[in-house]
């Protein structure tokens, strides 16, 4: 496509005979002359037609003309016109507007006011989306059409094959499980400062597949966060400089706007300070609230705040922190390349990639978690999603203990197979090893499991007990 549009550009401009009617022919090769195009094999004249719009709260309004105060205006154009399209920021935010189809977009604009055009020759009949290329954006409402000749057309468009692999910031996108603040150890409140920074980098989804993750720290999920029940606590929220969009936190432990999404909202170089009491003891989400807040979600933007009841949980031998979510790319897993958002497969609500820890397959490999004969082990698992539901389960194993909902005032259920987890919710549950086994996580939808990643194994070491399973009896 690129090479054909390049060769109508190239034609457009080149001069011949200004009396002829455009074209200048041999066999196999045709040139037309100023103001005139190539369209099939026949020179045609063109005329010159302007489109403006505007970008505004994820949407484009049309300027001027017909299109006037319009969202997401319909675009007429003759086929063959030459077509030039200037978009205007009307608010400082992020956008572009991409054609696809023709293989032109206008530069990425951040200030108020800033502006930049494309231009193209609509050589081809039919309907062809005009839309914001930023992640995220086309699904936020960023999108309209361009309607050439009568809008029935070829459909010829061929899928983009995917890119090399970029250079990775970091070796590994998925948080540590085991990196979890200690229990607080008090009975009365205290004020406790927390630490976050917005993080927009390159890392692996799976081996030989880079993805651009948005998170909070540098890793997803963002790190576990510990209070007690009447703390109160303030969040020191930065965004880097570097980074392209802005972010913010809505913390489900806050009580007030947006759960402190609108006192969070920062621009790239900027900081947030604000604070909150901890009204509510339980295991709460915190995710990005920032438009098209799904897209900032699916990229890694989501962790979680313990806040520890009056009376604490018994105490356990090891805690693990663990959290689910899903990722919508152009193509399937196992695909070698760089991983781009796909808008419409988030729109669909049809994940490419379910994962624990914001990678395929993590807790694998080396990065398997370890255990012992006789350990309880107490899971903070949690949902960012944005979209998709876990029925968390562990192969080989019972819950003991199930914190439902994160609810830690309520006597636990006992003895649970799979838990239903909500996206933005999350659970705690407590299990103890009997014998040594290779105790696989899953989401037991299992095709997250194990087509989409959603898998990862505890390896528990120790000495085995025919009473409870003898494999050889
Ligand atoms: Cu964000």
């Amino acid at each position: 496509m690129k090479g054909r549009m390049l060769a109508l550009m190239l034609t457009g401009l080149m001069i011949c005979a200004p009396l002829l009617s455009g074209c200048i022919g041999s066999d196999d090769t045709l040139s037309c002359g100023e103001g005139t195009t190539l369209l099939g094999d026949e020179c045609i004249g063109y005329n010159d037609v302007s489109y403006t719009l505007r970008a505004e709260n994820m949407a484009f309004i049309g300027v001027g003309g017909s299109i006037d105060g319009i969202t997401n205006p319909d675009l007429p154009i003759a086929v063959g016109d030459r077509v030039t399209l200037t978009l205007i920021m009307s608010e400082s935010n992020l956008h572009d507007v991409t054609i696809e189809y023709y293989n032109v977009a206008t530069s990425q604009l951040t200030e108020e006011g800033s502006e930049d055009s494309l231009t193209f020759i609509a050589s081809a009949e039919g309907t062809y989306a005009y839309y914001c290329s930023i992640p995220g954006h086309r699904a936020g409402g960023m999108e309209g059409n361009f309607i050439i000749g009568t809008g029935q057309g070829p459909s010829n468009f061929v899928e983009a094959q995917i890119g090399a692999a970029l250079d990775v910031d970091t070796d590994n996108i998925a948080r540590d499980p085991l990196d979890i603040p200690p229990p607080t150890g008090r009975n009365e409140t205290a004020d406790v400062h927390i630490y976050m920074e917005a993080v927009e980098l390159v890392a692996e989804i799976q081996s030989g597949t880079t993805f651009t993750y948005w998170t909070y720290n540098g890793t997803v999920p963002g790190p576990m966060f510990r209070a007690r029940v009447g703390d109160t606590v303030f969040v020191h929220f930065s965004n880097l400089e570097e980074n392209t969009m802005h972010h913010n936190v809505d913390f489900h432990s806050v009580t007030g706007q947006g759960g402190g999404a609108a006192a969070t909202e920062t621009a790239p170089g900027t900081t947030s300070v604000f604070s909150f009491k901890a009204m509510h003891p339980g295991l709460f989400v915190y995710h990005c609230a920032t438009p098209d807040i799904p897209t900032h979600i699916s990229k890694g933007m989501y962790g979680m705040m313990l806040i520890e009841p009056e009376i604490p949980l018994p105490p356990v031998d090891k805690e693990v922190y663990i959290m689910q979510g899903d990722i919508y790319t152009k193509w399937r897993p196992g695909t070698e390349g760089h991983q781009e958002f796909d808008d419409n497969a988030l729109f669909e609500e049809s994940p490419t990639y379910v994962v624990f820890n914001g990678k395929f397959a993590t807790f694998t490999g080396e990065d398997t978690i370890q255990a012992e004969v006789g350990e309880t082990m107490r899971i903070y698992f949690g949902v960012g999603g944005p979209n998709t539901i876990s029925s968390f389960h562990l192969i080989g194993e019972i819950f003991d203990r199930v914190y439902n909902m994160g609810d830690l005032v309520s006597e636990p259920m006992q003895s649970v197979q799979t838990i239903a987890v909500v996206p933005g919710g999350a659970v705690v549950v407590d299990v103890t090893f009997d014998v040594p086994a290779n105790y696989i996580l899953v989401d037991h939808a299992l095709t997250r499991a194990f087509h989409k990643g959603a898998v990862g194994i505890i390896a528990v070491t120790g000495d085995e007990d025919p009473s409870v399973i003898n494999e050889d009896a």
